[in-house]
């Protein structure tokens, strides 16, 4: 099976080598951090070399802007090929301000926009990567504070540091690694890294494994004055030249955990920190920000700062579980709509709330612990239950977002009902915090955005496919914008009807766009109503969905945070003409769609044509309308190196109306084993009407 597939994908490889247009495909950066307040050189690398006419960089969030270094080879011949650039250097600024931690970012270059690659912004000074291979007996010294980047280059690989440290002294250490190799495009292995203190004679003194998932934070006890030696390693000894890491050393008060996670906007609230800023101090305090959401932000005290924690701001009231409260009758009241902070304290410690309901007006009960991919870093395993007061369970859950539990209960009568969260293994402690959320489980939506980044010469069209998640009710129709585009950039007009759950926009760029690229939101706004029937209007952001590379071929999708518009040079497909833009079906009738691809002179390789997103065989968008198909066998869909196509659809028998349903043809060139770039026709309208 292996070598048939390997087979497979050398096969389509040799084929699709030949398309001129790719896309920077991140895999790493190095240093991986750069200190705010700071302007640092960083080189970014990637996997195919199309970092050629790199000219700008997209960051997420504020506060971080950079430039692409100009390369120092000779000028490009405009009539060969590309030049072969897998690497750029950028030069990183980071105002003071700068929020910490990791920040995602997208290179343009002339032919494309990277996929995402991400940069940990930092407080302490950098160590750049040392290209010398340290050992236990001669370790690299650092200071403290530092943020030492560096690398687990290969199998059997240990990177040692050594410092000086005072007796009594509390050293924290936190390695960023794993956590920034998820929504890499291309990176299929993942790092699991562990570190571990020595003393002088090599004594293994403290070690940690997995605490944010799997990057380890150590908080050690200087026992004397001396001089002490870290190694950070793969847990199972593997490595990657392409595993950065950036390892945090600090003798400032650090918080592992805090406690509460959730605070109402601007308010200062007292923080309890787990970790050595509870040993260094009391009286920290954290203020939220405005904005609802999940954020981090520093705990303070007397003008000192810890590291970001996680904060969730939202304008609930807010009440924390009192103990005793692991009986039904102990319970905690909290409010509906409310919110509780708690902590299972210790193992098998039940946390109890009560709250008042009304018969068959449901209530969405939601924990936020431990997400990931996310800052929630909890040790709590939730589970949940609702349960009658006297104590009889009415449902139960485990996992509703990742680890965390949550359900939506429809009270059987008026009254109060107990909810009851514990660790699902009884295990508890000072760091398994959550937030426990009650709210009317109103009419709601969520959207994503397929894929995350459009690339489109000046005349060229791509496509996105955006799919809508309606909850508790909802039925609408959501309509969907795009907001920052670029100049001479449009998004087709898209409102996906009550009766679909996806639907396609497309993206197209007028003749004299000029080369530019900007992050874009993809927002959908409906119309719904609130507990009271009231009327409300829910704007919800899509989103984006990075395409990572699986093992094996597949086509991953991971959450992400920056989606962005290119426009480039003209790409290998100038055009995608189609005829007739507007359809109507009866039940059981099919419709040809004629198709021509206009071609850049250089590019005569495959094209195969779609309505669909797909890849191997598994669907990740489509816009057609319910009961309407593509007839594969009488489709044309392999183009080889002609230009004219042509793809049936069908409607079924009993395909319900619609009215100008919007889809699109994209003829997809593949650019190697698995990634193939779609450009899109104009928007083709679709009714069936009986
Ligand atoms: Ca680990
Ligand atoms: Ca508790
Ligand atoms: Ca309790």
């Amino acid at each position: 099976m292996r070598t048939a597939l390997a087979l497979v994908c050398a096969g389509v490889f040799i084929s699709a080598s030949a398309a001129q247009t790719s896309f920077p495909m991140v895999t790493h950066v190095s240093p991986v951090a750069v200190q705010r307040g700071t302007t640092a050189e960083v080189t970014v690398e990637c996997r195919t070399s199309s970092l050629a006419g790199a000219y700008k960089v997209l960051f997420e969030g504020t506060g971080v802007t950079a430039e692409v270094v100009p390369s120092q080879a000779p000028p490009a011949d405009p009539k060969s090929p590309p030049p072969n650039v897998t690497s750029c250097k950028l030069k990183i600024t980071v105002a003071p301000d700068a929020a910490l931690g990791v920040r995602e970012f997208r290179i343009a270059s002339t032919l494309g926009l990277s996929s995402l690659g991400q940069l940990v912004i930092v407080d302490a000074p950098v160590i750049p990567e040392k290209s010398a291979t340290s050992s236990l007996a001669k370790p690299l010294p650092v200071p403290v504070p530092a943020v030492v980047c560096g690398r687990i280059r290969a199998g059997e690989a240990v990177d040692y540091y050594a410092l000086t440290a005072k007796s009594g002294q509390i050293l924290t250490f936190e390695v960023i690694c794993a956590r920034i190799q998820d929504k890499i495009h291309d990176l299929q292995k993942h790092a699991d890294p562990l570190i571990a203190i020595y003393d002088r004679d090599g004594r293994e003194l403290a070690s940690a494994d997995d605490t944010y998932f799997a990057d380890p934070v150590l908080t050690f006890r200087v026992p004397h004055d001396g001089e002490y030696r870290i190694a950070v390693r793969d847990a199972k000894y593997d490595g990657d030249p392409r595993w950065v890491y950036a390892l945090i050393i600090t003798d400032q008060p650090y918080a592992v955990y805090s406690f509460p996670l959730a605070v109402n906007p601007q308010q200062t609230v007292n923080a309890q920190p787990v970790g050595s800023a509870a040993a260094a101090d009391h009286g920290w305090t954290l203020t939220a920000p405005e904005p609802p959401g999940l954020h981090t932000v520093p705990l303070r005290h007397n003008g000192r700062a810890t590291n970001p924690v996680p904060v969730i701001v939202t304008p609930l009231p807010l009440v924390e579980e009192q103990e005793p409260n692991d009986t039904p009758p102990h319970a905690t009241r909290m409010p509906v709509p409310g919110g509780a902070n708690g902590r299972i304290g210790q193992k098998r410690d039940l946390d109890h709330f009560i709250v008042t309901a009304k018969k068959g007006r449901p209530i969405a009960i939601e924990i936020f612990a431990r997400r990931f991919a996310t800052p929630l870093v909890s040790q709590l395993d939730s589970h949940i239950d609702i349960m009658t007061v006297d104590g009889k369970i009415l449902a139960s859950n485990d996992d509703f977002v990742g680890k965390d539990s949550g359900l939506i209960f429809t009270p059987p009568t008026d009254g109060d009902f107990i909810i009851r969260v514990r660790d699902l293994n009884n295990k508890g402690g000072d760091g398994f915090t959550y937030y426990l959320q009650c709210t009317p489980a109103n009419p709601d939506f969520t959207l994503k955005c397929d894929p995350a980044k459009a690339m489109i010469g000046p005349g060229s069209r791509t496509a996105w496919f955006v799919q809508v998640t309606r909850t508790n009710g909802f039925a609408g129709p959501v309509k969907v914008d795009v907001q920052g585009l670029p100049a001479g950039v449009r998004a087709s007009p898209l409102t996906i009807p009550a009766h679909m759950t996806q639907g396609v926009l497309v993206i197209s760029a007028d003749r004299q766009a000029p080369l530019d690229a900007a992050a874009v939101k993809v927002v959908g706004t409906a119309k719904a109503t609130n507990e009271n029937n009231q009327p409300v209007v829910l704007t919800r952001t899509a989103i984006p969905v990075e395409e990572i590379y699986i093992p094996g071929g597949g086509r991953g999708r991971f959450d992400v945070g920056l989606m962005a518009v290119a426009v480039t040079e003209t790409s290998d497909l100038l055009e995608v003409k189609v005829k007739p833009i507007r359809i109507t079906l009866k039940p059981g009738e099919e419709v040809k769609i004629d198709v021509e691809v206009v071609r850049s002179p250089r590019y005569d390789k495959a094209v195969t044509l779609d309505v669909q997103l797909r890849h191997l065989g598994q669907v990740h968008g489509n816009p057609l309308p319910p009961g309407v198909t593509m007839v594969e066998g009488k489709s044309k869909t392999l183009l080889g190196a002609g230009n004219t196509g042509h793809i049936i659809l069908k409607a079924d028998a009993n395909a319900p109306e619609c009215t100008d349903v919007p889809i699109c043809v994209q003829g997809f060139v593949a650019i190697n084993f698995v990634v193939k770039i779609g450009y899109a026709s104009e928007v083709i309208l679709i009714s069936v009407q009986k």
